[in-house]
């Protein structure tokens, strides 16, 4: 039975993972912020079912800014793969809080790099890395070789880490990977994220809860995939001869305007009767079109985007509504 560690278990991406890794036989460790919820939300399941929770499942306290915490769960867990995922995720927020974004998700990829570095079996090591990384890109669509042009805190703190994971791995001869991750949804996104935002303010403009819904940018443009789908990418990269990077995208843009249109539609209302722009929630700096080139993932990884765009949003307003 391989054994996994993951940062960030309690959000979409970890709680999926967990799941995936769980369904393949893994023994799975995850970190939870001291004082969190300890996954209430998205590990509810797994952790009612006593044949998972404390036999294949397991959650260790450890922020990652703590080295000492992380350390004593990752040698609690000695695990063969680390995932890590945990960071301060909100690009515009990281406006607001840039020295605690470069701490959280800049140093604490480091750290964390260093803490497997330094164990009698280093594991093989996973980074979540960005889109964000390539900001005002030279060339579209952007793949493993574009050149890094962070416009955002957010961005910038995670081209430290994705160049760390690479330094790692060169010099340190650590088995570290990192996946260049465009944007992924699913009923498990963030409230803050702008495709949650959307469907859960059309479920509750739906059931007479809310009135309008109030946006930034909407004519942004990204390259929108489903987290379920991008979590088996993650899982497909350290099982790999040899580590390298991968960029996991759909290639197909779209605009904030589309998600908004589309689910509006979904449930039978003109979205221009209750959306409005505030120019407060546009953000000082804002990629304007990222879109990946997920080629080589294809070829090496043999992986696969298989949830459309379309799908991802219909889902997403189903749940809102079926949560309301
Ligand atoms: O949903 P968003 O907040 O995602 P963003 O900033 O692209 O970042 C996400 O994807 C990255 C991968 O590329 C991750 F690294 C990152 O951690 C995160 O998961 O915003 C998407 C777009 C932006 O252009 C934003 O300006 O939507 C625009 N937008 C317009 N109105 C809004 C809003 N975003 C949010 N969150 N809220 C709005 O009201």
């Amino acid at each position: 039975m391989k054994r996994a560690f993951i940062t960030g278990i309690e959000g979409q991406d970890g709680s999926y993972l967990a799941e995936l890794l769980l369904a393949n036989h893994y023994e799975v460790h995850g970190s939870i912020r001291p004082g969190s919820s300890g996954g209430e939300k998205h590990l509810s399941a797994l952790k009612a079912d006593p044949k998972i929770f404390q036999k294949t499942l397991f959650l260790h306290q450890a922020d990652v800014e703590d080295a000492n915490a992380l350390r004593t769960a990752l040698e609690q867990a000695a695990p063969d793969e680390v995932y890590h995922l945990a960071s301060q995720s909100h690009v515009g927020q990281s406006f607001e809080k840039v020295e605690e974004t470069c701490r959280i998700t800049g140093m604490g990829t480091l750290r964390l790099l260093e803490l497997v570095r330094k164990l009698p079996q280093p594991p093989r090591f996973f980074h979540a890395s960005s889109s964000e990384i390539f900001g005002s890109p030279e060339q579209s669509p952007q793949d493993e070789t574009t050149p890094v042009n962070p416009i955002t805190p957010y961005g910038s703190a995670k081209t430290f880490g994705t160049q760390m994971t690479r330094i790692y791995r060169r010099n340190f001869g650590l088995f570290a990977v990192n996946g260049i991750l465009f944007n992924h949804e699913s009923p498990r996104r963030g409230e803050n994220f702008v495709t949650r935002k959307i469907c859960r303010a059309v479920a509750a403009i739906k059931s007479g809860k809310q009135k309008e819904l109030t946006l930034g940018d909407t004519s942004a443009q990204r390259d929108w995939g489903n987290a379920r789908d991008y979590v088996r990418g993650i899982w497909l990269g350290l099982q790999q001869q040899t580590p390298d990077d991968y960029v996991f995208a759909t290639g197909r843009l779209h605009r904030v305007q589309d998600i908004v249109e589309l689910a509006f539609e979904a449930v039978g209302l003109d979205w221009q009767k209750y959306v409005r722009q505030e120019k407060q929630l546009f953000r000082p700096a804002d990629p304007r079109q990222l879109v990946g080139n997920p080629a080589k993932a294809k070829r090496i990884l043999g992986w696969e985007p298989q949830i459309s765009f379309e799908q991802t949003i219909a889902e997403m307003v189903q749940a809102e509504l079926k949560a309301i």
